[in-house]
């Protein structure tokens, strides 16, 4: 697996500092959640995002396939609202969602696909051999991840042990049994502002079971992606299965806890030969 050095040490860096996030400022109730980073930290281009969630990882595989440098900086949902509108710089009445990315001329991307799309700039081999088909492919995908955003939003909801996990993803461990509370308001205020409706997991799992069913029609299962064939396609493929069976990803780390929520047995045993091009594809190509 490639993992260029280059994100993990901008991920420590920030997650030390907190200035990006300021997360770790609003919970100690200090009244200035957020420092506007200096310019010379602005300085090239920057990716916002969610590890765990398969829209940012469409972005970051792309961008790291391409070899595009960037600083990675962990959004936290609800306390990050106002440092992400503030870089995302939404048109008045639209949301800001990550992945957001910012080249190094200051262009603003708050689309996954054109996220790709602009990673592909460029390069002899892009990713992207048509954008309508892409596009297309991306919206079959679309009802499936929101209702996972669903399905995982009621399943860390109840689980006090998946809510002090999200919270110690963002807080030191000490103040973990503080911020839980937090992580169930940033829960909700995640499904609210997404308009996703919580607590219909069978609803939801039938949806993503549908979508799995299409897209095994998507890619070569007997050939999983080296770096060289790798496809938007394929990425776009194997970061869905994130919600059958969370991938083994160092930069995508999660709790058990919260693992559980991502995952589903029966999904992951009828989809056990995606999986298993999904695990592939992250060995040769991620
Ligand atoms: N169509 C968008 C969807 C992005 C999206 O829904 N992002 C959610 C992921 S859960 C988000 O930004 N959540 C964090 C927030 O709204 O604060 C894309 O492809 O990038």
């Amino acid at each position: 697996m490639v993992c260029p050095l280059k994100h993990e040490s901008s991920l420590r860096v920030d997650s030390e500092s907190g200035l990006e996030t300021g997360f770790a400022c609003s919970l100690a109730g200090r009244a200035k959640p957020f420092v506007a980073p200096s310019p010379v930290t602005m300085a090239g281009a920057h990716l916002y995002g969610l590890a765990y969630s398969p829209w940012t990882e469409r972005a970051r595989w792309a961008l790291d396939h391409h070899r595009v440098a960037y600083r990675y900086h962990e959004h936290v949902p609800m306390l990050g609202e106002p440092l992400l509108r503030a870089k995302a710089r939404p048109p008045s009445g639209q949301k800001a969602s990550v992945p957001l990315f910012i080249d190094d001329a200051g262009e603003r991307y708050m689309d996954s696909l054109a996220i790709i799309e602009r990673s592909d700039r460029g390069s002899a081999r892009p990713l992207i051999a048509n954008i309508a088909s892409s596009r297309e492919l991306a919206a079959t995908i679309e009802p499936a991840l929101h209702a996972t955003r669903a399905r995982v939003t009621s399943r860390i909801l109840a689980d006090p042990e998946a809510l002090k996990e999200s919270a110690t993803a963002a807080v030191p461990a000490w103040m973990a049994g503080l911020a839980a509370p937090v992580s169930a308001l940033g829960a909700k205020y995640l499904a609210k502002k997404h308009g996703a409706s919580l607590g219909k997991e069978r609803d939801d799992i039938e949806t993503l079971r549908k979508t799995l069913v299409t897209l095994r029609d998507e890619v070569d299962l007997q050939r999983p992606p080296t770096r060289e064939t790798l496809t938007a396609t394929d990425i776009l493929v194997a970061t869905v299965l994130q919600a059958v069976e969370p991938v083994d990803a160092p930069h995508i780390h999660l709790g058990p806890a919260v693992r559980r929520a991502w995952a589903d047995a029966s999904l992951a045993r009828e989809f056990s030969d995606l999986v298993a091009w999904r695990d592939a594809a992250y060995r040769a190509a991620r």
